[in-house]
C-alpha cells in the first residue's frame, strides 16, 4: 500500500494523524522491521505534497509513542517492538524474562542493610527504624538495560540475603530457600519521565518517558514482604491487562 492511497486531504483528520496510521501499519504487517530507516522527512514531505511539518508532526508523535526512535544526524528508525507485561500474574522479573526468551540480568547498584524510614516502615508494617534491605539494581534483558528498581525488604523477615542472591533472583530465593509463599500484590503506575541520572544508567535520554511502578507484596499471610519502587522505559514497556464485565 502507498500513502497517496491512504491520504485524504479533505478528510477531518489531520494529515499527520493519517501519516501515523499509515507507518504503524507498516509496522504491524512487518513492511518495516525493527532497526529500518525511515525515509527521510523531506522525501515524504516531497513525495506526497504535504509539508514537512507534518510529517515531523506524525514522526515526534511515533518517536513519543515509543515506535519510532531518532539517531541524530542518520535519521528516523523504526523501534524494538515493547515488551508487552500481562498484570494478571504475579511474577518476578526473572520470570517474565525467561517467558519471553531473554536471558535475564542485573547490575546491582547499591546494596545495604538501613533503618527503615517512615514511609517504608509504614508500607512494610514494621517498627521505624528497624532494619531493611536496600536493594537498587539496573534489571537488563539481553543486556538492554529495560528498568530500575528499588527493594526495600525487612531484614527480620528476609534473612541471609546477599549481593550474589540478588544478582539472581530474589523471589526464587525468598520461595526456594526461606520456603515462604509470595502470595499477592498491589500496584501502582504512573506515567513519569526520565531524570538525568535515571536516563544515564537506562540509557535512555533526560526527560524520555517512563513509568513508574511501587509495588507492595505480600505472603500468604498478608505479612508484607517487600515494599518496590521501579522505572520502567515506557519505550519498551506496556502493560495489558484483562477485563471481565
Ligand atoms: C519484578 C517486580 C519486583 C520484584 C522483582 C523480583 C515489578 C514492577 N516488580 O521486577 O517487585 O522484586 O520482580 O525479581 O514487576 P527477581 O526475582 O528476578 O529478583
Amino acid at each position: 500500500m502507498q500513502l497517496e492511497e491512504m491520504i485524504n486531504k479533505n478528510s477531518p483528520i489531520p494529515i499527520y494523524y493519517q501519516i501515523e496510521e499509515f507507518i504503524k501499519e507498516l509496522i504491524e504487517n512487518g513492511e518495516l522491521r525493527p532497526g529500518d530507516a525511515l525515509p527521510p522527512e523531506r522525501e515524504y514531505a516531497e513525495k506526497y505534497q504535504i509539508s514537512r511539518m507534518t510529517v515531523r508532526q506524525a514522526f515526534t508523535q511515533l518517536v513519543n509513542e515509543g515506535l519510532l526512535y531518532r539517531l541524530q544526524g542518520k535519521g528516523t528508525f523504526v523501534a524494538e517492538r515493547k515488551i508487552e507485561q500481562p498484570l494478571q500474574g504475579l511474577t518476578s522479573f526473572t520470570e517474565d524474562m525467561k517467558a519471553r526468551g531473554f536471558e535475564p540480568g542485573s547490575q546491582l547498584l547499591h546494596f545495604e542493610i538501613i533503618p527503615a524510614t517512615r514511609q517504608v516502615a509504614g508500607q512494610l508494617l514494621i517498627s521505624e527504624h528497624g532494619p531493611v534491605y536496600e536493594i537498587k539494581r539496573i534489571r537488563m534483558a539481553d543486556n538492554v538495560p529495560m528498568a530500575l528498581e528499588t527493594n526495600y525488604i525487612s531484614a527480620n523477615l528476609i534473612k541471609g540475603l546477599t549481593e550474589r542472591i540478588v544478582n539472581d533472583s530474589l523471589y526464587k530465593y525468598i520461595e526456594e530457600q526461606l520456603d515462604f509463599k509470595i502470595d499477592s500484590a498491589s500496584q501502582i503506575i504512573e506515567s513519569s519521565v526520565a531524570s538525568q541520572n535515571e536516563a544515564d544508567l537506562l540509557k535512555i535520554s533526560k526527560g524520555a518517558p517512563v513509568m513508574l511502578i511501587q509495588r507492595n507484596t505480600f505472603l500468604k499471610d498478608n505479612t508484607p514482604v517487600e515494599f518496590v519502587k521501579s522505572v520502567y522505559r515506557a519505550d519498551r514497556y506496556k502493560f495489558m491487562i484483562q477485563m471481565k464485565r
